[in-house]
């Protein structure tokens, strides 16, 4: 009975999830919704890349998933592009309903990618398909050099991973040589980017991996 409940909310999940993404290819928008720890540094990395896509002619739009503030927006607001909070409230992820209104009140004509911002947490997004292209996962080094040994449902269904917080390396046990033998016995394919999104450092290189990913539109689902 319980599997029967969860099935029919995924199910309903992934039919609003449909919409959403039938809408973006009406649009010609890519989507990425990016999943990682509170903390990580999902919203620096975001006003990280965003001038990168703007210098490319890149249109960027933000969805923020956070519990109860507006924080993350307003730091995206004033890289002056289009930008919705959404309010969890307890919830721990989005899912597709939440971002189904705040999309369509997107000036959609005027974007190319969507970057969404999920609710800090590396266990409860992975299972909700937004109608993204591709889910992106985030550690930083701050966490341990385990963490995708201990959860690794988000990085079996990431195309990329970013290794963030590079710089602060030498002031923690992180060992970088562990990390790297457990993405590979967790997602031999998964693309590594070390990264220190506070200066920028290795942004680049994730940008233009994300442009050439843009050129292959298809949708991924979990
Ligand atoms: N040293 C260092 N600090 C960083 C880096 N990236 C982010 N930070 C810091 O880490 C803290 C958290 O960053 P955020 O970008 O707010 O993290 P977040 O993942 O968006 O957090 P939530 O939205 O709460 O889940 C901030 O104080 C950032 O300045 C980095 O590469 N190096
Ligand atoms: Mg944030």
């Amino acid at each position: 009975m319980e599997v029967k409940v969860y099935a029919n909310v995924m199910k309903a999940n992934d039919r609003i999830a449909d919409q959403i993404r039938t809408l973006l290819d009406k649009y010609n928008i890519f989507a990425i919704n990016f999943i990682s720890s509170p903390g990580s540094g999902k919203t620096t990395l975001l006003e990280s890349l965003i001038p990168h896509f703007i210098s490319q002619n890149i249109r960027p739009a933000v969805l923020e998933g956070d519990l109860a503030t507006s924080v993350d927006a307003e730091r995206i607001k004033k890289l002056d592009i289009p930008v919705h909070q959404i309010n969890t409230g307890s919830g721990c992820h989005l899912d597709a309903n939440m971002i189904f209104h705040p999309i369509q009140d997107l000036p959609l004509d005027t974007i190319d990618l969507l970057l969404i911002e999920n609710v800090g947490n590396l266990v409860c997004p992975t299972g909700f398909y937004l109608g993204e292209n591709m889910k992106i996962a985030m550690v930083s080094v701050t966490e341990g050099d385990d963490k995708v040994l201990k959860y690794p449902l988000i990085f079996h269904v990431s195309e990329a991973l970013i290794l963030n917080k590079i710089d602060l390396i030498p002031y923690t046990n992180f060992n970088k040589d562990k990390f790297y033998q457990y993405c590979a016995q967790v997602n031999p394919k998964v693309k590594i980017f070390e990264i220190n999104a506070v200066k920028g450092d290795g942004v680049n290189a994730l940008v233009e991996w994300i442009l050439e990913r843009m050129k292959r539109t298809e949708p991924m689902r979990n």
